[in-house]
């Protein structure tokens, strides 16, 4: 890591100085999410911070206007049957329908966000490609509804059964199938999870072009159903760039063997394209190749303490100037949502004095002397023009990893009160921040937020890729609430849509925000979209009630 050759910082009245080191952050790994892995029985699933799934409110419940969809049939002991034997592993059918299986069942029916909840009484894990070819037709033949499951870390209702959807778990489809050092292309499983398929990489020099808070959990396949945004985005660009091939399972049980390792390819439509990002809708991924680059060998991160959202923007405009091609992440964190990191995590924060807005940069490049030189003339730049008011510089690797905690623990310590409504947005840059401020002033007009119990809101804040213009807006609460629901929905959406912003920037559309995709796409869009959707899965058996 980097050994600073240059005097400290002492320019001007703010100063860099290093990470507290006597009190080492929490790191990184112990406040990540992680997945309940370690058996077969409960392998890839996430399970909620504060308690089981049964705590958490039936969707159908929640919202009442949503309707199962009676052209679906009922599961019967007969269809169960037929999947015993197809899928022959005692662990591979979690049956809910021949006998009481409710608590195996419960985590395959609860988001992450404990915010939704479905009825299923059947998880099915197959383990290979043919396994979900054979569950598909025969789910098709017989009309009954699925809902494909990656690591279930998706934060938009749309991994869990609103109904009595079969949940198609794809954690024992995990295997890394071949890596090629020179191109850096890696063929993998869908249901690998993140942070495994990167150890695998880390070894021989690579990296996973996409990186989030779930890692531990969630799997390439969700990753690339969700076309997952990440910490990197800024680097390493959209899966819509770096995957190269994928193969599919369509709903008719048509394997889609569309794996090219090939970075250049125009021969025809790019088919793999509607897979990313499709939630789910059209088939399922079972197998994704993809470019992987050289893994960084120099890594710095600086923690910032900034006085307002303008100074923010100046910061990443010179971030952008002068640490151009090794600046690989350009973080924005609110002084609200730090304190709650705090409060749940009870760290000592890295500056000593708070700031209303935070920034982490960070550089990755291949020459620790030159990104340290550049690095530290940038902040020293952005310290004498007071851009930034104080700042702190990781020195290790540990202390890397301790920062970017404040930052990548925000979503998890966040829900520690009970729930969050989260708004995952692209706005124009420069009005980011208005709507936190808009919305918290919303909220405080109505009553809603404060310290006691009889307050639904404990505080509105914001986060987000500052590098990808998008705003994690979060209103972390007591409880989920209506009164609260009806004061962000649709103000959020109808801000969004005066300006011309995306209401999902990188989770998608799920439930969560199926009926508000008008607010981002036109309705010509939309219609091709159901053309699409049509044509792939004319009975409509994948994810229903979702996306579009
Ligand atoms: P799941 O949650 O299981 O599924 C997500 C969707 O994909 C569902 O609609 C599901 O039906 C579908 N799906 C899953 N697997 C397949 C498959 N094999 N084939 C077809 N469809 C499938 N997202 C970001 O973009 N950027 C972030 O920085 C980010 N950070 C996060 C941090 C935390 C702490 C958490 C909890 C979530 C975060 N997310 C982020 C949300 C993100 O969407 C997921 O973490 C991840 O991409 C989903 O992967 P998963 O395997 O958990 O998928
Ligand atoms: C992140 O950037 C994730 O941390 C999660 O996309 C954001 O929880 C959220 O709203
Ligand atoms: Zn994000």
């Amino acid at each position: 890591m980097a050994s600073r050759s240059r005097p400290a910082l002492a320019l001007c009245r703010a100063r860099i100085y290093t990470a507290p080191s006597a009190r080492p952050l929490r790191p990184l790994s112990q406040i990540r999410w992680q997945s309940t892995a370690s058996s077969e029985d409960t392998e890839g699933v996430a399970k909620g911070t504060t308690g089981t799934s049964k705590t958490i409110k039936f969707t159908s419940e929640t919202y009442p206007e949503i309707k199962r969809d009676s052209k679906f049939a009922e599961i019967t002991e007969d269809h169960v049957k037929f999947f015993k034997e197809l899928l022959g592993k005692e662990a591979a059918v979690i049956d809910g329908v021949t006998k009481d299986a409710t608590d195996d069942i419960e985590p395959f029916n609860g988001d992450w966000m404990r915010k939704y909840r479905g009825h299923t009484k059947l998880v099915l894990k197959p383990g290979s490609t043919e396994e979900v070819s054979n569950i598909l037709k025969y789910c098709n033949d017989n009309m009954l509804a699925v809902v494909p499951q990656g690591g279930n870390t998706g934060l938009v209702g749309g991994s869990v059964p609103v109904f009595d959807e079969i949940v198609i778990n794809m954690s024992r489809i995990n295997q890394i199938r071949s890596f090629d050092e020179v191109s850096g292309t890696l063929v993998v499983d869908a249901g690998a999870i993140l942070e495994v398929v990167d150890g695998y990489l880390a070894e021989r020099g690579n990296i996973f072009p996409l990186d989030l808070g779930a890692k531990g959990s969630c799997q390439i396949g969700g990753n690339v159903a969700t076309n997952a945004g990440g910490l990197r985005l800024l680097r390493y660009g959209s899966l819509h760039g770096s995957v190269l091939g994928i193969e599919a399972v369509l709903p008719d049980g048509t394997i889609v063997d569309d794996l090219s390792k090939l970075r250049k390819n125009n021969t025809g439509y790019d088919l793999k394209q509607l897979f990313i990002g499709a939630e789910g809708t059209i088939g399922i991924i079972t197998g994704v190749s993809i470019l992987c680059p050289q893994r960084s060998k120099a890594i710095n991160v600086a923690f910032l303490g900034l006085e307002s959202y303008e100074k923010v923007q100046e910061a990443f405009k010179a971030a952008k100037g002068q640490l151009s091609e090794i600046l690989s992440a350009f973080e924005l964190m609110d002084n609200q949502s730090q304190n709650l990191v705090q409060q749940v995590t009870k760290n000592k924060r890295p500056l000593e004095s708070a700031h209303p807005f935070y920034c982490l940069i960070e550089t990755s490049g291949s020459n620790s002397e030159h990104d340290n030189e550049k690095l530290q003339s940038f902040l020293e730049d952005v310290m004498e023009k007071e851009i930034v008011s104080d700042g702190v510089v990781a020195e290790n690797e540990t202390q890397v990893r301790n920062l970017w905690g404040w930052r990548e623990g925000i979503p998890e310590s966040l829900g520690h009160w009970g729930g969050v409504y989260k708004y995952d947005l692209s706005i124009p840059i420069s009005e980011l921040y208005s709507l936190v401020e808009e919305t918290r002033e919303k909220i405080t007009k109505a009553g809603l937020i404060g310290d006691t119990d009889e307050h639904p809101v404990v505080d509105v804040v914001g986060y987000g890729h500052m590098g990808d213009s998008n705003l994690h807006l979060n209103v972390a609460t007591r409880r989920y609430d209506k009164n609260v629901e009806k004061e962000l929905e649709p103000f959020v959406y109808e801000w969004i849509s005066k300006r011309s912003g995306s209401i999902s920037a990188e989770h998608g559309l799920g439930l969560a925000k199926k009926a508000y995709i008008g607010h981002s796409r036109s309705d010509t869009m939309i219609a091709l979209m159901k053309q699409i959707k049509k044509l792939y899965d004319p009975n409509g058996i994948m994810n229903p009630y979702k996306y579009i």
